[in-house]
């Protein structure tokens, strides 16, 4: 693990293959039994993972991050009792100054993170939890299927497909912005 902060998880699908001998050395191993569609993390209790499900402070938007566009974003709807979904974003930083985005949260879970995905020679995929991801100038951070997600936990009720997701994401210049992401239905 390169930072204290990531914490690797493997999916079923890498389980299957015998994945687990890749991330014996891992203190925080979690195990993600579920398919695609929402990721289960049983007895996952790592403190200091979590983010507050409201900012604590006022959002407040620089000039830099009220510019990013929102190419495209969405919630991906999970089977009944899944404990977590996935949400996906596109950004496009119009701007000069390069941007990095370092938090997510949502009032409709009670907690949420930045996680990259990755994908080894033998098709095993495994996920890290991540302090930042960053946004070029003039470029475009794609967290999107196979590359990263935003992993949203702990649901109060599982929001549906139709319904909308409020998803407030954080930047390193201290602005935040909040998206409207639409609940959608995998393929
Ligand atoms: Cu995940």
């Amino acid at each position: 693990m390169k930072s204290p902060l990531l914490t690797l998880m493997l999916c079923a699908a890498g389980l299957a293959t015998g994945g687990l001998e890749t991330v014996q050395a891992a203190a925080q191993t979690v195990v993600h039994s579920a398919a695609q569609a929402g990721h289960s993390m049983p007895g996952m209790g790592m403190p200091g993972m979590d983010m507050p499900a409201r900012p604590a402070k006022p959002l407040t938007s620089s000039l830099a991050v009220k510019a990013l566009k929102l190419v495209q974003g969405w919630v991906s709807a999970a089977p009944p009792g899944a404990e977590e979904l996935s949400a996906y974003v596109v950004l496009s930083n119009p701007g000069k100054v390069a941007l990095t985005l370092t938090g997510v949260s949502t009032p409709t879970a009670g907690s949420a993170m930045l996680m990259t995905t990755a994908r080894d020679a033998a098709g095993r995929e495994s996920m890290q939890m991540t302090a930042a991801m960053k946004i070029p100038a003039g470029g475009t951070l794609k967290v999107l299927p196979g590359q990263a997600h935003l992993m949203l936990r702990k649901f109060g009720r599982q929001p549906q497909p139709g319904e909308n997701v409020s998803v407030t994401l954080r930047f390193s210049d201290g602005s935040a912005r909040t998206f409207s992401l639409p609940v959608r239905k995998l393929p």
